[in-house]
């Protein structure tokens, strides 16, 4: 690794998670690392203390020209856009701006899961790292789930990285090549970033441009979206869906069947996980498992364990027979969509946040099938309430208290709450992980 990077001057841009981690993995090698950030100071604090523990160098309240211009290599953090006029400057004079899965691609010696999707990421990559420790094998767990992929490169035993990944990593990669590529599904999402669906739905699909016929593809076939870009993939596809007319994995008679190698069937009632999107979820690890030639007996057990993650149709409470779901992960309409087609009763919804350049109008029959209510937090409140007041009666709240305490009301006796806001919500909270906190320290003051 010294001889990569060693004496070379690298630019790290973002003080984030990925940033930080970045800049760390660098300094080891004995590269000049200078971290780079748009905020101020006065916001980085935590991170500059730990910066300046490491003897790293950094920049705050912004890009300095003078600064990237004289690096050998710029690597940016996923949020940072790669359209930007400094990073085109810095291509333009021969410095090579990559992200961090190009920067991982080419040092990382064990096989690859890496799974990308508008949702059910996460919740997938723990399903598959989970079923792959009970077979007994070494799993690293990480990606856009929360630790950066760049620290995999450190790590040593192990048998697979099973990795989440987004379009804001897969948007700047060119050499990321997994083994297994696995695509949930695709919606409308971070139409504030990719300039348009069609952009958005080829960032996800980069995921296999690298692959070849040794490798494996595993998608759902009943999103309209992956369809179209099959025909540029060069591995083995499996699909999965819940209709079967002879594939791979469907859904049938209250059972997930999966027959890649040998037919596996699972009860759903023996899981905890709920809802055809979780069902499916499960399929593509099954699918996975059975790539790998994994074990069923060893596998069943632990997926009978795996319960919801915080924040994604979460049970958080029964009062007065009306149950509360934290669904605050759900930060696009379709998320939303998949959660109201989940739970049985209907509900009052909370919903809301900053809409992403979203439009909302597919949520509408499902407003109208599922729910009682409707109670808007947020910058879209004005947006969504425009179009769903032909359908069903609409609240305002200023903030969670009074979203939570106007739901129960509307819910009793006959309905549950469930926030579940299609949008993410920086408007009002630092993540979605705050915004769940937040509804459920409400639900529990009631
Ligand atoms: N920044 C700049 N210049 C810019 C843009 C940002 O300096 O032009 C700075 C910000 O001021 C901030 C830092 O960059 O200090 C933030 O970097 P980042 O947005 O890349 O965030 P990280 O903390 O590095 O987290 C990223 C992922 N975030 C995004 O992609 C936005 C995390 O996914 C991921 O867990 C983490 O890397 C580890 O891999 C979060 C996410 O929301 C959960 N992802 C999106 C999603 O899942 O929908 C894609």
């Amino acid at each position: 690794m010294n001889r990569i990077f060693g004496n070379r001057r690298i630019v790290v841009m973002g003080m984030g998670k990925t940033g930080m981690a970045l800049a760390t993995f660098f300094k080891k090698t004995g590269a000049e690392v200078v971290i780079s950030d748009c905020l101020p100071e006065d916001k980085l604090n935590d991170k500059l203390k730990t910066l300046r523990n490491l003897g790293i160098s950094f920049e705050t309240g912004g890009h300095k020209e003078r600064t990237f211009l004289n690096a050998d290599l710029v690597v940016m953090s996923p949020g940072v856009n790669p359209q930007m006029p400094i990073l085109k400057k810095c291509e333009s004079k021969g410095i090579p701006v990559i992200g961090e899965l190009d920067l991982v691609a080419p040092l990382l010696t064990v096989p690859i899961i890496a799974v990308t999707g508008t949702n059910g990421k996460t919740t997938t990559t723990t399903i598959i790292g989970t079923l792959l420790r009970a077979t007994g094998k070494e799993a690293w767990i990480g990606g856009n789930i929360g630790t950066p992929l760049v620290e995999a490169i450190t790590k040593t035993n192990i048998d697979y990285i099973v990795a989440e990944v987004s379009s804001f990593q897969l948007e700047t990669s060119n050499l990321f090549h997994p083994y297994v590529a696995i695509c949930l599904n695709i919606d409308q999402d971070h139409l504030d970033r990719h300039s348009n669906l069609d952009a958005y739905v080829e960032s996800k699909l980069k995921i296999a441009q690298n692959q070849t016929q040794q490798d494996w593809f595993i998608y759902d076939r009943d999103n309209p979206y992956i369809k179209p870009g099959l025909i540029k993939v060069a591995s083995q596809k499996v699909s999965y869906g819940v209709a079967s007319s002879g594939q791979e994995a469907f859904l049938k008679d209250g059972k997930i069947v999966v027959c890649l190698n040998e037919r596996w069937e699972v009860k759903i009632e023996d899981l905890n996980l709920i809802g055809e999107h979780n069902y499916k979820n499960i399929m593509a690890a099954l699918l996975t498992m059975q790539v790998l030639g994994c074990d069923f007996e060893r596998i069943f057990p632990a997926l009978k364990q795996i319960s919801p993650l915080p924040h994604r149709l979460e049970l958080v409470r029964s009062l007065n027979g009306v149950k509360f779901y934290n669904d605050s992960k759900a930060t696009n309409v379709s998320a939303t969509i998949a959660a109201l087609k989940s739970l049985p009763r209907p509900v009052v919804l909370i919903a809301g946040g900053l809409s992403k350049g979203q439009n909302f109008l597919p949520l509408l029959p499902y407003l109208k099938k599922r729910a009682k209510a409707l109670v808007l937090i947020g910058e879209a409140t004005a947006e969504m309430a425009a179009l769903a007041k032909q359908i069903l009666p609409i609240f305002t709240a200023s903030d969670m208290d009074q979203a939570v305490e106007r739901a129960f009301e509307l819910a009793k006796p006959d309905a549950d709450v469930l926030l579940s806001p299609a949008c993410a919500s920086f408007d009002m909270f630092k993540d979605y992980k705050e915004r769940g906190e937040i509804f459920k320290r409400a639900v529990y003051a009631l």
